[in-house]
């Protein structure tokens, strides 16, 4: 009981103005029932790209979705395994990772909330997937062409190297599309660094579709959030990033005061003595004021001394040039208080949940049995259609 209060509570203090607006809008264009399908790997704690870029829409959608729609969220544990992991620590991440989902407001009574790996219908789809993709699309993307590129930095331009990469990480975007088209989605949230991964799965859906000679699989539309891409804070050139070897270019949503103040201060701007939107001329202070934006704005207000708020990024960093006289310095200072207000409800969820491993077990059961059951349709259908089975079971 007392966790269905405190769960309710953190959904309300998720509920943003901006997104919501934008997802409310999107929502009320579209009369039909509504399935929205992502996912998370367990690559670590969620850092505030991963929040505003993609989970804080999940709690939007959920929040604002009608009684037939669908959420189906996962964490993608098979995706994972594509780089070497101890499997010690990929244990204990997958869990703190639903700690964490359930945190910030994922309602699993509202979503289904499931371990992909729990799902074995997700590798058997990807599977069929992988016999209609062909290897040259997949050269294409772009994840596979930056490891590429950094084998090659790392001074190897043979080919022998590049041949040693494995295949699970050539041919996980074939996965996604997996795990996505799985469930029959309408909408897909994601960050912005996604969207090439979403294409390639309308792609899938498309070539599956004319195989069987019917319109099997949708082709779901991508969600981005209005801060579909935040940058690290150590060098705005590139997204935060989970793996990015410098801690202090991302601030995760388990972090102390003392270390978003530290990693904040420590942010990549430049020497011009006023604050401006201006994400090609200034990326560093830019980023600053994005995430400023995408938070709730109840700090910022208060620091302003004003109720009304257009956080608008462009029209926010004309706010708070005024109201700083340019400083970067105390645009940091109100970053910092922002953040650490908006993270402390979810922190002390979070750490509560984790005294609780039954009760994380028991909704990952039940998620697993929930998207089984669809799962298990979906599979069956397809195996149908290719041969493999007389009648769908
Ligand atoms: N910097 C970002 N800005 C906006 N959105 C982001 N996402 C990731 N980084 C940013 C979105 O978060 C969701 C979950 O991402 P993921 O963990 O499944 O994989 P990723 O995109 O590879 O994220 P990371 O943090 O960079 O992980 P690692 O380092 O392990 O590869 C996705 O919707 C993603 O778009």
């Amino acid at each position: 009981m007392l966790r269905r209060a405190r769960l309710h509570s953190v959904q309300c203090l998720s509920t943003y103005g901006r997104a919501q607006t934008i997802f409310r809008m999107q929502h009320t264009a579209l009369a039909e029932k509504r399935v929205i399908v992502s996912g998370i790997q367990p690559t670590g704690v969620p850092h505030l790209g991963n929040y505003l870029g993609a989970l804080k829409s999940w709690v939007e959608l959920q929040n604002t979705a009608q009684p037939q729609d669908e959420l189906y969220f996962f964490i993608v544990g098979l995706h994972a395994l594509t780089v070497p992991q101890n499997p010690k620590t990929l244990f204990a991440d997958r869990q703190n990772l639903m700690a964490a989902l359930l945190a910030i407001g994922v309602d699993p009574l509202r979503c289904t909330l499931f371990q992909q790996d729990a799902v074995p219908e997700h590798a058997e789809l990807m599977w069929y997937f992988a016999c209609i993709t062909s290897f040259g699309r997949l050269e294409r993307m772009t994840t596979w062409k930056s490891k590429l590129a950094t084998l090659h930095n790392g001074g190897n331009t043979d080919h022998v190297q590049a041949s040693q990469l494995q295949l699970g990480l050539f041919a996980y975007p074939v996965l996604q599309a997996a795990d996505i088209l799985l469930y029959h989605p309408t909408h897909v949230p994601v960050g912005e660094d996604q969207a090439q991964h979403l294409e390639l799965t309308r792609d899938i859906a498309e070539g599956f579709n004319r195989m069987v000679k019917k319109r099997y699989f949708p082709t779901p539309s991508t969600l981005h959030t209005p801060s579909k891409k935040i940058l690290s804070l150590r060098n705005p050139a590139v997204k935060m990033s989970k793996s990015a070897p410098d801690a202090n270019s991302r601030i995760l949503l388990t972090d102390s005061p003392k270390n978003i103040q530290a990693k904040v201060r420590r942010a990549v701007t430049d020497a011009d003595r006023f604050l401006s939107y201006d994400p090609e001329a200034r990326p560093g202070v830019s980023n600053l004021i994005n995430i400023l934006s995408a938070l709730d704005g109840g700090t910022l207000r208060r620091e302003l001394g004003t109720t009304v708020l257009d956080t608008d990024p462009a029209r926010l960093a004309e706010t708070l040039h005024t109201a700083t006289g340019g400083s970067g310095a105390k645009l940091k200072a109100i970053l910092s208080e922002s953040l650490i207000e908006a993270l402390r409800p979810i922190q002390e969820r979070y750490h509560d949940l984790l005294q609780d491993p039954t009760y994380l077990a028991t909704i990952e059961k039940r998620g697993a049995e929930r998207a089984r059951e669809r799962a298990h349709t979906t599979i069956s259908q397809v195996r149908t259609m290719l041969g493999l089975q007389k009648e769908t079971l």
